[in-house]
């Protein structure tokens, strides 16, 4: 059954030239469509929307501030097993233990740099959506 999830490739993907890398893994993939495409920097408030679930742990803080220093990609793509299909090319959260071949594995050292985000399920995939691209949901 078709899925959505909302990607956001991250500031530093945007900073070291790697959009079209990743844009380009996603786009191979079959059965997968972009139904949304905008580079932005993403304000405060977007930004604790959307990492709501971490508020209070160590890595919040710099991780806000880092989301929030340069222009990050969001992208919805749709199709096939998308959700679980976008988390495998990502690789797991530390890029450390990320399989070569993943972006995260290829491209990545710390975690919190860790180049991409993926929706985890179909209710992020839905709560997202409605944070990044309210048209869209
Ligand atoms: P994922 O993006 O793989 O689903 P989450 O949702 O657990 O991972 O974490 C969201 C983001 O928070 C990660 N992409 C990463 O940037 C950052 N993060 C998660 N865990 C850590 C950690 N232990 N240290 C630093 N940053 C972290």
């Amino acid at each position: 059954m078709p899925q959505r999830s909302l990607v956001l490739l991250k500031p530093d993907a945007v900073r070291r030239g790697l959009v079209g890398e990743i844009v380009s893994r996603i786009e191979r993939k079959a059965n997968w469509t972009l139904v949304a495409m905008e580079l932005r920097t993403l304000d405060q408030a977007t930004l604790e929307q959307h990492y709501a679930e971490h508020v209070g742990k160590p890595f919040y803080e710099p991780l806000m501030e880092f989301m929030g220093s340069g222009p990050s990609v969001a992208l919805i793509v749709e199709g096939e097993s998308v959700i679980e299909g976008v988390r495998a090319l990502a690789g797991k959260t530390n890029p450390l233990e990320a399989g070569p071949g993943t972006i995260r594995g290829d491209y990545a050292t710390i975690t919190r740099e860790n180049l991409i985000h993926a929706s985890d399920s179909d209710s992020s995939a839905e709560r997202e959506i409605k944070i990044f691209f309210p048209n869209h949901a």
